[in-house]
């Protein structure tokens, strides 16, 4: 942590840049988890920043989630998240992804409602210019952790009342005979934008997946257009090939 083996002039704030280091630290294992950080004064001698950038810093690892504050016995590195593995193979939903694992999942509402169709979404559903599309966009959480950010749309005939959707969108099409069987998928690697980022419990710029599903009933005609955007540090894609 010698201040001339990191600090730049050119590397942005010193919080910023001592933030990295730390975190490099974590990532690489120097710092397991568990460990504990020295206390601040002590951590501001030994990097020669001040206390303020000190604890800025520390303040920012604690936001997002690689260290935590112990009352009255200091500050610590935590365990890492458990990554989650996520077949390609099957035509699943979140809710049903995580209930095989005996986790629950919640969702904060982002929004839900009956709207003009954007451009793309009319293109990607078969929406005239006077139809309405239904969209519901969430954070979908699984132990209270933020997992992805995801926005839905369908057509107003498939989901005539969003608010229905509670829990599982794929319930309720269930229910109403409408369950997709077929899907195409497109997955891209992104940095997660500012506001995003918030809501996810990541850093801005942190990697993320972004997904874009296109669901399809069984008579061929499209159900669901929906992009989600899942942390990069939570999941793992699997999909078996075959010759
Ligand atoms: C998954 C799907 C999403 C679908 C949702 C329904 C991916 C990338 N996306 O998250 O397209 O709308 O499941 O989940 O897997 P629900 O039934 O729990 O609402």
């Amino acid at each position: 942590l010698r201040p001339d083996a990191w600090l730049s002039d050119n590397g942005g704030p010193r919080y910023a840049q001592l933030r990295r280091r730390l975190e490099e630290g974590i990532t690489s294992g120097i710092l397991p988890p568990n460990s504990s950080l020295p206390p601040e004064r002590e951590l501001a001698e030994i990097t020669d920043v001040s206390r303020v950038t000190v604890r800025k810093a520390i303040q920012e690892l604690v936001r997002d989630g690689l260290i935590e504050q112990r009352q009255g016995s200091g500050t610590f590195i935590r365990e890492p998240v458990a990554r989650l593995e996520q077949s390609l193979s099957h035509l699943t939903s979140f809710t049903e992804d995580m209930a095989q694992r005996g986790m629950e999942t919640t969702s904060k509402w982002l929004e839900r409602g009956v709207f003009a169709p954007t451009e793309q979404e009319a293109q990607a559903l078969g929406l005239s210019e006077t139809d309405e599309v239904a969209r519901i966009y969430r954070l979908r959480e699984t132990g209270g952790r933020p997992m992805a950010l995801e926005r839905a749309s369908l057509p107003l005939d498939i989901l005539p009342n969003p608010l229905e959707v509670k829990t599982s969108l794929y319930e309720v099409l269930s229910q109403r005979g409408l369950r997709p069987v077929r899907a195409v998928q497109k997955i891209s690697a992104i940095n997660i934008e500012a506001r995003e980022a918030d809501l996810l419990s990541v850093v801005e710029g942190a990697a993320g997946l972004s997904i874009e599903r296109t669901s399809y009933l069984d008579s061929g005609r499209v159900a669901e257009l929906t992009r989600s955007l899942y942390r990069g540090d939570a999941y793992d894609f699997v999909a078996e090939l075959r010759l």
